[in-house]
């Protein structure tokens, strides 16, 4: 069923929206998001992996085909980098370790080396947006104070130290752990990170503090850059490791029905929210559990699991059995969106990834029946004849369609659930890590010199 999704996604793209970022499914025709600029083929891109793994021989070759001859980087585009670095550059070095094929290791690179203008500020922290052609950057105009985003400046590091070690051009892994170095110079409120931090003069903007949107991967990244270096990177791992000791205890609540949750802390007040986007930490406090410090293993699995059921209560309790954007505890709920534009959702990976890694870390079925259910609610509501298509009430019994296909549905959504219903070796953690955009990357391993071994 998920190759037969996945063709209907592709098929579709490719019928409509050939070469353009997205595809809207309803009107039949390309979809372009100004966060690639006109950097074009997101989708391609972003599939590439999927394809590889789900053994779409044919649909993979034409997408190469597609790669050499038509993504060009000399465009004039303003582009977001963290948005271009985890689909475009994470897509590409997927596909360069699962097939080996050249073109991808060379345009990763290249990729790789228009975005270094970026971190052309006075602290080495890089700017949200820049023009790849100029190297002119600037940050978001609604981010407080000039500010740039935690989220974005601290989700390259896994991308970077693999640009570094395939072009064997140090600089990538410096830039990203000058990032590392600023972050570690300043006093952090309560021990947490706020989403602002203004890289000309190295403070932080507004004290917004969120596991979900402007926040969630750097957290994901200070754990998978320990992983991915093999459990070298100490650094990494006291980060991390130190970051979800203040999670638990300033943001991480309880509600009075039993469901554990994770608000969100602005300046000491807590907004009893939670995103989708926040659903991803039950995945990866399963996926960290295992190197808790104090004996905290259990403790880590068990909130990954509390975290997997309020986020699969989020989606029980919609009509279409599909989570809203944002749900709250208060005002008398609990794991529902109250306001009308909260009530989407677009096609979002997180709850399907959070089951994946907590069926492969405890075998309990219900992470499995939860996703079939997800897989059932996505074929009714979301499939249509041109593709699959996000929705704009959850809570509604009629479909409002809103005509995007998410490069991310086929790079996140539909690779998880392939995985979910896969056996552990596919694609094993001990060998690989998945960027924020599921895209996987080995691990480096610490006794290994032969590129190849790592890739096994
Ligand atoms: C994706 O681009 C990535 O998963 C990112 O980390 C968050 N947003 C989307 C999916 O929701």
């Amino acid at each position: 069923v998920f190759l037969q999704m996945m063709k209907h996604a592709w098929d579709n793209y490719k019928r409509y929206a050939w070469g353009l970022n997205e595809l809207k499914p309803i009107s039949k025709q390309g979809h372009s998001s100004n966060l690639f600029g006109n950097i074009q083929g997101a989708t391609i891109v972003d599939a590439l992996d999927t394809l590889y793994i789900m053994e779409m021989k044919e649909e993979f070759k034409e997408a190469k085909e597609w790669v050499e001859k038509n993504l060009d980087f000399n465009v004039n585009a303003e582009i977001s980098v963290f948005e271009v670095n985890i689909r475009f550059v994470g897509g590409l070095l997927s596909a360069y370790y699962l097939s080996g094929e050249e073109v991808f290791r060379k345009k990763a690179v290249e990729l790789g080396e228009k975005l270094l203008p970026a971190f052309n500020t006075p602290t080495g922290i890089p700017w949200a947006l820049l023009n790849i052609k100029s190297g002119i950057g600037r940050n978001w105009p609604w981010a407080s104070g000039g500010s740039s985003i935690l989220a974005e400046f601290g989700t390259l590091h896994l991308e970077f130290v693999h640009l570094s070690h395939l072009s064997g051009n140090p600089v990538f892994a410096e830039k990203v752990m000058n990032i590392r170095k600023v972050l570690n110079r300043l006093d952090k409120p309560e021990g947490l990170y706020p989403n602002y931090l203004n890289p000309s003069s190295g403070q932080w903007g507004q004290h917004h503090v969120s596991i979900g949107g402007l926040g969630d991967s750097f957290y994901e990244y200070l754990l998978k850059a320990w992983l991915m270096s093999d459990k070298t990177d100490e650094e990494g791992k006291k980060m991390y490791y130190e970051a979800v000791q203040a999670i638990e205890t300033h943001l991480i609540r309880k509600s009075s029905g039993g469901l554990t949750y994770i608000a969100e802390w602005k300046g000491g007040l807590l907004e009893h929210k939670m995103g989708h986007l926040t659903c991803f930490a039950g995945g990866m406090f399963g996926l960290g559990a295992d190197g808790a410090p104090n004996d905290k293993t259990g403790h880590h699995i068990e909130l990954g699991a509390e975290i997997a059921r309020t986020c699969h209560e989020s989606y029980d309790r919609t009509s279409m059995k599909l989570g809203p954007e944002a749900f709250r505890f208060d005002g008398g709920v609990e794991a529902i969106a109250t306001r009308q534009n909260e009530k989407y959702y677009i096609l979002r990976p997180e709850v399907i990834e959070t089951y994946m890694y907590m069926w492969r870390l405890t075998h309990d079925p219900k992470y499995r029946q939860w996703g079939w259910e997800a897989v059932e609610a996505l074929e009714k509501h979301c499939r249509v004849d041109g593709g699959y298509s996000g929705i704009r009430d959850v809570y509604n019994n009629h479909e409002s369609h809103d005509d995007v296909q998410q490069s991310f549905f086929l790079s996140e959504t539909l690779k998880y659930l392939y995985l979910l219903f896969s056996e552990d070796d596919l694609l094993p953690f001990e060998h690989w890590v998945f960027n924020t955009e599921a895209h996987p990357l080995p691990v480096l391993h610490k006794d290994d010199g032969n590129k190849e071994e790592n890739q096994k």
